[in-house]
């Protein structure tokens, strides 16, 4: 009687088995590109007139672009597990770079993106930056290749920005062969996974680490920048002084050289054409992955995905890197492409990386996850006029909101401290209006939108 309940249970599995392979088979693939610390700096988004990124500039014509997309924190580790949960940080208590959310008793069982994708029939592969640092995470990926901090090691430094400075913020053009920088590495392996035979639907995550610092990319991509021709970011001499306290304290940043460093060591534009050869290194990577998907099997059946984690300022607020609520800090590249798309679009409504997550889910047919906070983007993607009623919220540390509606941007700081720019005159967020009480009902609409909810920090379990 036992062995026959087993010999039924077995059955019943295996019949629900292949019924997820037979829904499988016809699904399209996903290629996600991530890149890290891209900001707005793209040809396609026009945030800086000596950007060449010729691919993802490509990419965008043929699919859809989202013009006004942010990060859900601006820093690695939390943006990603936004990202790859379909959950706030101020739902996961995931705030900074740690801890892992594995490794959390909150998080340690959430299902992330490629793994609901693997529970549908998918194979799922990843190579490079996927999760912060190089984490593996083996619940969403069944297959791994390279990652960060496993490639040939590589110690030349040409450049360097003085021995009392971190080593991280390095940066030059470097003279051993391209093949061996580690996105290329993560890219050949992409195009391998590409130029295979699948006998399931794949989901080929590749996490690009360039522009992160240091900014090292080779000498032919610092040559598209000549030095003469780099234009700084513009900033205000008094942007600062109608920022509240606040602000100041939480986007203080020990970690780069200070803004004064950039100019009296003359290093500003040095800096710039490095941000900009690296961000040109990286989207030669997407080229060579679009070219390797182009010319595959798959070309027709393969939906892709390129966003960046979040921004970086090069000056803009006199500050460097990310950790702030301002535009360059949550503003990212994002791009949709779907297969058989026949014309190119560019969607101006505020969208959250977090929404890539409900949006796979409808564009491969799958099941709908009530748990996830993001909204799908298939209104938009169908129409990129239609109707939107959803901000872009962007979290750093607790209690701290940015919510950025088609028009302006609301900060909220935990102290209760405002800003409010309007983006329609004021696109490099110098004027704070939050001061002026003809705008009090305008940020009143805003912050309806803020989390309810802002857990504790996620703790590390202590087993
Ligand atoms: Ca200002």
């Amino acid at each position: 009687m036992r062995s026959h309940t087993a010999i039924s249970l077995t059955l019943t599995i295996l019949l629900s088995s292949f019924s997820t392979l037979l829904n499988a088979a016809d699904k399209p693939n996903v290629l996600l590109i991530a890149i890290d610390d891209l900001n707005d700096w793209v040809g396609c988004l026009g945030g800086h007139p000596q950007a060449r990124t010729p691919h993802i500039d490509a990419l965008a014509s043929r699919g859809t672009l989202f013009t006004n997309a942010h990060c859900q924190a601006p820093i690695c580790n939390p943006s990603r597990t936004s990202l790859m949960l379909g959950l706030r940080p101020s739902t996961t208590g995931i705030y900074i770079n740690q801890p892992w959310f594995r490794s959390t008793k909150q998080n340690k069982d959430r299902v992330t993106l490629s793994q609901y994708f693997h529970q549908h029939g998918y194979q799922t592969l990843t190579t490079g930056k996927i999760y912060h640092g190089s984490r593996v995470d083996k619940p969403s990926f069944e297959v791994v290749g390279p990652l960060p901090g496993q490639r040939q090691k590589i110690d030349e430094r040409l450049v360097t920005i003085g021995k009392t400075r971190s080593g991280l913020w390095d940066y030059g053009a470097q003279e051993y062969d391209e093949d061996l920088f580690g996105d290329y590495v993560d890219t050949s392996w992409g195009i391998e996974q590409l130029q295979k035979d699948h006998d399931k639907p794949f989901f080929l995550a590749v996490g690009l680490y360039r522009p992160h610092v240091p900014w090292y990319a080779p000498q032919r991509f610092f040559d598209k920048h000549p030095l003469k021709q780099i234009s700084l970011p513009k900033v205000l001499d008094n942007d600062r002084d109608d920022l509240p306290p606040a602000a100041t304290e939480l986007t203080a940043n020990p970690t780069p050289p200070a803004h004064d460093w950039f100019i009296e060591q003359n290093q500003w534009k040095p800096a710039v054409q490095a941000f900009l050869a690296s961000s040109s290194f990286t989207d030669d990577q997407v080229g060579r992955l679009m070219e390797a998907l182009n010319k595959s099997k798959y070309s027709k059946n393969t939906i892709v995905v390129l966003y960046s984690d979040h921004g970086f300022h090069l000056g803009e607020k006199q500050r460097w890197a990310k950790q702030s609520l301002w535009e360059r800090s949550t503003r990212v590249p994002f791009i949709i492409f779907q297969p058989g798309q026949k014309q190119a679009q560019r969607c101006a409504q505020p969208v959250e990386l977090m929404s890539i997550y409900p949006t796979l889910l409808d564009l491969c047919d799958l099941p709908a996850r009530t748990e996830l906070e993001g909204v799908s983007l298939l209104p938009l993607l169908d129409d990129p006029n239609s109707n939107w009623e959803h901000p872009a919220i962007t979290t750093y540390q607790r209690h701290n909101h940015a919510v950025r509606s088609r028009d302006f941007r609301y900060i909220r700081y935990a102290d209760g401290s405002e800003e409010l720019y309007d983006h329609r005159n004021d696109p490099r967020e110098w004027h704070n209006l939050a001061g002026n009480s003809k705008y009090r009902e305008i940020m009143d609409e805003h912050s309806k939108w803020l989390p309810k909810e802002n857990v504790p920090e996620a703790r590390k379990n202590s087993k």
